[in-house]
C-alpha cells in the first residue's frame, strides 16, 4: 500500500491509496478490451514517457474551471473543462434542464450521457505530457448517481442499469488517474456562487441539494468510507475570494504538477 503526504492551504494531509484502489487497477491492467485510442490515455508512452492525469473535482461552483483556466496558461499542461454544453444541448435536447425539473424521469438520461462524454474525455489523445480534467468518471457516478438514487430521485432499475454500464467500463477499460485536487468548499459558499452566476438550469437548485453532493465528496475523499478512490487526493481550500483562490493555486503548483513525476 502506497502512501502520499500531501500539504495544502497550510494544512497537512496524510493520503493513502486505498487497497481497493490497488484492486481496481490490477482489474484494469488485465483489460481485455482496449479500443485503439485507449492506450493514448495511459501512464507511460513509447516505453519511457511519462504522463499525468489530474481531475479537479468540488461541489457545483466550487471553481473547477477557474482553477483549470489558471492551470491552462502552463506549459506542457493540456486542460480539459467538462463538457457541460453537451448535457445542456444533444441533438437539440437539453437533458441537464430536464434532469432538474423533473429528476426521477430524466436522472438516468442526463447521467447515462454525463458517463459517456466523461469516457470520451478521459479516452481522447493525450496531447501534452500532463493533463488536467474537470471532474471524472467516478465523480459523476459516485457523487452525482449515488445523489439521485439515495435521495429517492432515482428508481432502482435506473440505478442498477447505470452501475453495471459504469462497472463494466472501469472493469474493462483502463482510467488513469495519478492525482485527485479536491476544492473542499462549504455548501453555503457555492449556493452564494451559484445564485451568483445564475446558470438558468441551476436556479432550482436548494442549498440541501449541495449538502448532500458535499457529503458524498468528503466521504468518498475524506472519510474514504464510501467508493474506491483511484488515485491520492490533494485537498484544497476553496472557499476563499477569487483573488485568494488564485493565490492558492500558484502556492499548490509544484504539488500539483508533481504529479507527473509520481
Ligand atoms: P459541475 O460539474 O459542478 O460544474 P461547474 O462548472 O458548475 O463547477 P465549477 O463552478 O466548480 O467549475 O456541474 C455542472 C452541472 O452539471 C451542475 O448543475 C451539476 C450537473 N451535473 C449532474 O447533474 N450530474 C453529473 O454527473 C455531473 C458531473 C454534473
Ligand atoms: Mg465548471
Amino acid at each position: 500500500m502506497c502512501s502520499d503526504m500531501l500539504v495544502a492551504g497550510g494544512s497537512v494531509t496524510l493520503m493513502s491509496r486505498c487497497p481497493t484502489a490497488g484492486c481496481l487497477r490490477l482489474i484494469q491492467s488485465r483489460a481485455r478490451i482496449s479500443p485503439p485510442h485507449v492506450t493514448t490515455g495511459k501512464l507511460v508512452q513509447n516505453g519511457m514517457e511519462k504522463k499525468a492525469v489530474i481531475c479537479i473535482e468540488g461541489n457545483i461552483a466550487s471553481g473547477k474551471t477557474t482553477c483549470l483556466k489558471y492551470f491552462e496558461k502552463t506549459s506542457n499542461v493540456k486542460v480539459l473543462t467538462e463538457p457541460i454544453s453537451k448535457w445542456r444541448n444533444v441533438r437539440g435536447h437539453n437533458p441537464l434542464a430536464l434532469m432538474y425539473q423533473d429528476p426521477e424521469r430524466w436522472g438516468i438520461t442526463l447521467q447515462t450521457y454525463v458517463q459517456l462524454t466523461m469516457l470520451d474525455t478521459h479516452l481522447s489523445a493525450m496531447t501534452a505530457p500532463i493533463r488536467m480534467i474537470e471532474r471524472s468518471i467516478f465523480s459523476a457516478k459516485y457523487i452525482f448517481v449515488e445523489n439521485l438514487f439515495r435521495s429517492g430521485k432515482m428508481p432502482e432499475v435506473d440505478y442498477a442499469v447505470l452501475s453495471e454500464w459504469f462497472d463494466w467500463i472501469t472493469t474493462n477499460i483502463s482510467i488513469p488517474v495519478d492525482l485527485i485536487v479536491y476544492l473542499q468548499t462549504s455548501p453555503q459558499t457555492c449556493h452564494e456562487r451559484l445564485k451568483q452566476r445564475c446558470r438558468e438550469e441551476e436556479k432550482v437548485i436548494p442549498l440541501e441539494y449541495l449538502e448532500s453532493v458535499h457529503q458524498l465528496y468528503e466521504d468518498w475523499l475524506i472519510k474514504r468510507n464510501s467508493s474506491p478512490l483511484p488515485a491520492p487526493v490533494l485537498v484544497i481550500p476553496a472557499d476563499h475570494d477569487p483573488q485568494k483562490m488564485l493565490q492558492q493555486f500558484e502556492e499548490n503548483r509544484e504539488k500539483i504538477l508533481a504529479a507527473s513525476y509520481r
